[in-house]
C-alpha cells in the first residue's frame, strides 16, 4: 500500500531531494546514495543533501561527491525523501526548512522510534537496517539497482548489522546481499572502507577512552567517557568516537557498554549490549532512542551527574 503510493510519488515528481540527518552513520548514508543512485539510473532529477561531516569510512560510497549543502537548494521540491531518519529534528535546520516546504514527503526507516512524520512512512521496525527496507521497497516499485546503488545498499546492511553480526539479521537481510552481490560490487571495498580504516587520530582517541574504563556490576556494565576537549587533544574528527562503545561491548564479562561523551552543553549517551539487556529502555529515560542492541540519548545534565543517573537506570535493567 505505502509502496503503491511510493511509486506514484517518485513517477509524478520532477525535482526530488534526499537528505542525511545530522551525524549521518553507514546506514544512512549508505542508503541515501543508494536511493540517488537508484533514482538518477531511472531518469529522475535528484539532489543528494549532506549538512554534516561524512566520517571517513564513508567517504568511497558511489555518488556521495555528488551531495550539496541545504543552502544552495531552493525550496518546494515537487518530493523529499528521508532515510534512516526517526524524526524531523535529526534533519538540520536547512534541510528541515525545504522537507517542510515540500509538496510531497516520504519517510523510510527502521527505528521503533519513528514519528511518522511525512506523507508517506515505509517503516519496518524489523528490519535491522533502512538499506534493507529501502531494498525492498525499491524492488516492489520496480526500480532497478545498478552497481553503484547495490554498493551503497550492502554498506547500508552491513554497517548496521555490524557486518551481518547483530542478532537483528534475519534471513532476508542473507538473501538480499547475496542479491546485491550480483552486481558484481567490491565487497572488499566495503569491508577495508568500514573495519579496517581506523585512524592513528581516532586510535589514539580510542586508547584515551579505554583508559576511563570502568566496570560495575561483576563487569556486566562497562562504561568510558570523553570530552570535545580528548578529540581535539587527538586531532581526531568527532566522528571518531564512533565504535569506541562497541569496544567496551566486546570485553568478555561486559553485556552492557556505555559511552558518555561531554559536549560543551551536554552529554551524549551511547548504549551497547550483548545478548539480552534492552537498551531503548535505558536510552528511552532520557528521552532517547534506537534500537535494542544499540541506542542513544541526549543528556541536558553536568557528566558527573549524567553518569551517576545512567548508571542507576543500567543497574535497574539488570533485575
Ligand atoms: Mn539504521
Amino acid at each position: 500500500m505505502e509502496t503503491t503510493k511510493f511509486k506514484k510519488l517518485i513517477d509524478d515528481s520532477k525535482i526530488i531531494y534526499i537528505a542525511s540527518h545530522l551525524n549521518p552513520d553507514g546506514d544512512n548514508l549508505g542508503s541515501i546514495t543508494g536511493m540517488y543512485s537508484a533514482l538518477v539510473e531511472y531518469g529522475k532529477c535528484v539532489h543528494l543533501i549532506i549538512d554534516d561531516e561524512v566520517p571517513v569510512a564513508e567517504r568511497f560510497l558511489p555518488n556521495i561527491d555528488k551531495s550539496v549543502n541545504s543552502s544552495t537548494l531552493t525550496k518546494n521540491p515537487d518530493l523529499f525523501i528521508t532515510l534512516d531518519c526517526a524524526d524531523i529534528d535529526r534533519l538540520s535546520l536547512g534541510s528541515k526548512e525545504l522537507f517542510l516546504s515540500a509538496k510531497n514527503t516520504i519517510n523510510i526507516d527502521h527505528h521503533s522510534t519513528n514519528t511518522m512524520f511525512a506523507d508517506v512512512n515505509i517503516v519496518d521496525t524489523k528490519s535491522p537496517a533502512t538499506g534493507e527496507t529501502l531494498f525492498g521497497t525499491l524492488k516492489e516499485a520496480n526500480i532497478p539497482l545498478n552497481k553503484d546503488s547495490a554498493t551503497s545498499l550492502y554498506t547500508a546492511i552491513s554497517s548496521d548489522t555490524g557486518s551481518f553480526k547483530y542478532d537483528s539479521v534475519r534471513k532476508s537481510t542473507f538473501l538480499i546481499a547475496a542479491e546485491l552481490l550480483d552486481f558484481n560490487i567490491n565487497i572488499n571495498e566495503v569491508a577495508v572502507n568500514l573495519y579496517q580504516n581506523r585512524s592513528l587520530a581516532k586510535t589514539n582517541l580510542l586508547i584515551k577512552a579505554m583508559n576511563t574504563l570502568e566496570l560495575y556490576f561483576d563487569g556486566k556494565i562497562g562504561i568510558v567517557c570523553i570530552t570535545d576537549k580528548d578529540i581535539e587533544e587527538c586531532n581526531a574528527d568527532k566522528s571518531d568516537a564512533d565504535g569506541i562503545v562497541e569496544f567496551v561491548r566486546d570485553i568478555d564479562t561486559v553485556e552492557l557498554a556505555i559511552l558518555l561523551k561531554e559536549k560543551s552543553d551536554c552529554v551524549r549517551l551511547s548504549t551497547r549490549s550483548k545478548s539480552y539487556i534492552d537498551v531503548t529502555k535505558i536510552a528511552g529515560k532520557f528521552n532517547g532512542g534506537g534500537h535494542v542492541r544499540a541506542s542513544g540519548a541526549t543528556i541536558n545534565l553536568p557528566i558527573n551527574k549524567a553518569k551517576e543517573e545512567v548508571l542507576k537506570h543500567s543497574l535497574e535493567a539488570f533485575k
